[in-house]
């Protein structure tokens, strides 16, 4: 865009903004369903339809909402710490936010993508990125839970991720800034953008039983910027395509800067070939450092361990992995249709939707209909050759496109403020509706996999103000749940989200709601400190350090009188929850702990590190009430002075033992 243009954008963009503050958006209200309170209302006792996974942004959190009712269930740390579940605060889960930076207890979380098999969510894991310090992550749809997270390597900002492939054989990250590779070689003017700076696509494989990550190779390519990518199904499968902006290579105000050129691009990566290349033995390892962390299920118990190296493969050095395709205005998304054949640009300045066809692509690259070759070697398939057509006036700044299963798209404009409903083959505006304010990301059920559910699509807004009952400054986020089973879409529900969500999925509840974990089996529970009934429950000195072995069962702790302990000593509470029943978990704490709660499940153990700081008595309890006794589950531990003689014991009820040394 000329800086002219830029300004007249700016301008169009502050008269909207002015506009939707000052009022509700055109046709407000009318395409809200006159039954909309019936087609939400989930009676009590019934269950939702679908499970809707949100992405909660830069609260590092992945929550768990149903539809169509909007009911919050669960919020899923992730990339954070998260003082209900005692996430990052036991002892057991430190080690999941280990990176080579070392603990980092926040990230932003964008996107999430389910596991497919056969293009389809298969309901096993749900797959996060994070933005600032690069990792990507694994939850467990049994245990709800984050099972993995991987760090990873020569990559500034993990935006471009997590982008599955039609059988999960690999998750894909790419970088979002440009930097120069990982190691000392990085310290270098920042003007020397162009020649050290690089971009990194990283290959992450996906174990078909455990899930377990794996960084297969990484493809380097010139110092672009990726956004978002889609894997390519059906007849693409094999193939991926990532939208790039900052095409200018810019490195300052990129505001201006990198929107310059009329069109950035789409990277069309051949993955297949990529993949034989380094089957083949091709591209060098590289000496990198990154963290691999894994949360054992029966040993209960994270581990965190750094990685030493990375097999890369340079796209400068091979002919045929990688294609431009022009895209207008500096795209956002880029989305593949269900069948595999549509390529659907969005960019955020532009006033036009762009459509490649995947045959035509082909045809190009086999007739090498290229107009350049830019950034040392990498064909520029002509815009023309590679497009099906564009849709004209679709709406101002279009960013991320959904279908459904009758051959639609669904893309939402954030300057317009709206979701615009169209078809892909005749490339017509079939129905547009407003949203309330400021439409991020959407999704449709299923709408990225091969066969959409098509019904519901939930829309994730950024701003709004004017939509629920002030709350200070800061307003929640929200989703609006719109009807897409009729010719044109039916808002029904408003409802407010945790953080920023970006992305989202929706799996139908049934896939995966008979598969969620009632309980850990104790007698499979390998923790090293675990207690497997209250006779084993004990108190331990090892030098300063004191293990307390400690048991829960409504309602009691097993101790729950411990004298003996002495400043200067580390206490650590390794609490068994010895219940095998569903829904009964426990919960610790004790006066002055420097940490979150416990919350421990039926058959785990969860560790609590105390360093008392002065003596006294200090109470502990249950923080969960799990009985009518609940308030009565507590106890007290002694404090003395260093060097007292006050011996170590432990008692419950009344049999008062002495404490092994
Ligand atoms: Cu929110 Cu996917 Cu980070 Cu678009 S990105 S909105
Ligand atoms: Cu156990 Cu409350």
């Amino acid at each position: 865009m000329k800086p002219k243009q830029y300004l007249l954008w700016m301008l169009a963009a502050a008269a909207v903004s002015i506009s939707f503050s000052a009022c509700k958006p055109k046709g407000a209200g009318s395409a809200m369903a006159g039954n909309a309170a019936q087609r939400t209302y989930v009676p009590p006792g019934q269950y939702d339809e679908f499970y809707n996974f949100v992405s909660g942004g830069f609260s590092g959190q992945m929550s768990v909402y149903g539809l169509p009712s909007g009911r919050l269930f669960r919020v899923i740390p992730v990339f954070s710490v998260d003082p209900e579940k005692g996430w990052g605060f036991s002892e057991e889960t430190k080690p999941m936010l280990e990176t080579s930076h070392g603990f980092i207890p926040w990230d932003d979380l964008h996107h999430i993508e389910a596991s497919f098999t056969d293009g389809m969510a298969d309901g096993k894991w749900m797959f996060a990125n994070s933005n600032n310090t690069p990792r990507l992550a694994r939850i467990d749809l049994t245990t709800y839970r984050t099972a993995e997270i991987i760090e990873i390597p020569n990559t500034g900002g993990n935006h471009c991720s997590p982008f599955t492939t039609e059988n999960s054989e690999y998750v894909i990250a790419a970088t979002r800034f440009s930097v120069p590779p990982d190691g000392p070689g990085g310290d270098v003017p920042i003007s020397s953008y162009k020649e050290n700076f690089k971009g990194h696509i990283s290959f992450v494989s996906v174990d078909k039983e455990t899930g377990e990550f794996d960084i297969a190779f990484q493809l380097k390519t010139p110092g672009l910027n990726f956004d978002l990518s889609s894997a390519g199904k059906g007849k693409s499968n094999g193939w991926l395509f990532l939208s790039c902006y900052n095409s200018e290579q810019a490195h300052t105000l990129l505001e201006v800067s990198a929107s310059q050129n009329d069109k950035d691009f789409i990277l069309a990566i051949n993955w297949k070939k990529a993949e034989e290349y380094f089957k083949a033995g091709k591209g060098t390892k590289q000496a990198v450092r990154y963290a691999h962390n894994k949360y054992n299920e029966e040993t209960h118990s994270a581990t965190s361990e750094i990685k030493t190296d990375v097999t890369v493969l340079d796209l400068a050095d091979f002919e045929d992995l990688a294609y431009l395709i022009p895209c207008p205005k500096s795209p956002h998304g880029t989305d593949v249709n269900p069948t595999g054949e549509y390529i659907i640009g969005s960019g955020k300045l532009a006033a036009l939707i762009p459509v490649f066809s995947f045959d035509k692509l082909q045809n190009a690259i086999a007739n090498k209909d290229f107009e350049a070759e830019l950034y040392s070697g990498i064909p520029v398939v002509k815009y023309e050759s590679a497009l099906y057509g564009e849709v004209e006036k679709p709406g101002l700044g279009p960013l991320h496109t959904e279908f459904d299963d009758k051959g639609n798209a669904y893309t939402s404009f954030f300057v317009s403020s709206e979701v615009v409903k169209w078809n892909i083959e005749k490339l017509e505006v079939i129905d547009r509706q407003p949203t309330y304010y400021s439409v991020g990301h959407l999704m449709v059920a299923g709408g990225n996999t091969k066969k959409p559910f098509g019904k519901y699509l939930v829309a994730y807004n950024k701003i709004t103000k004017d939509r629920f009952l002030p709350t200070g400054p800061e307003l929640c986020h929200a989703a609006q749940l719109f009807d897409i089973s009729g010719e044109k879409m039916e808002l029904l529900l408003d409802f407010p989200t945790i953080g920023e969500p970006h992305y989202a999925q929706a799996v139908p509840a049934d896939l995966i709601k008979d598969n969620s974990l009632k309980i850990y089996d104790i007698n499979a529970n390998s923790h090293p400190y675990i207690a497997k009934g209250e006779s084993e429950a004990r108190v331990e000195r090892n030098g300063n350090t004191v293990h307390v072995y400690l048991t829960t069962i409504r309602s009691h702790f097993t101790p729950d009188n411990i004298e003996g302990i002495q400043l200067g000593d580390e206490v650590l509470f390794h609490v068994t929850n010895i219940e095998q029943d569903w829904d009964m978990p426990h919960g610790f704490a004790i006066k002055g702990a420097g940490n979150s709660e416990l919350l421990v499940m039926p058959g785990e153990t969860q560790t609590l590190k105390w360093i008392p700081d002065r003596t006294g008595i200090f109470p502990m309890y249950c923080t969960d009430f799990c009985s009518a006794l609940h308030q009565e589950m507590s106890g007290y531990v002694r404090v003395s002075a260093k060097g007292s003689n006050v011996p170590l014991t432990f008692s419950t009820g009344t049999s008062q033992a002495a404490a092994g040394e």
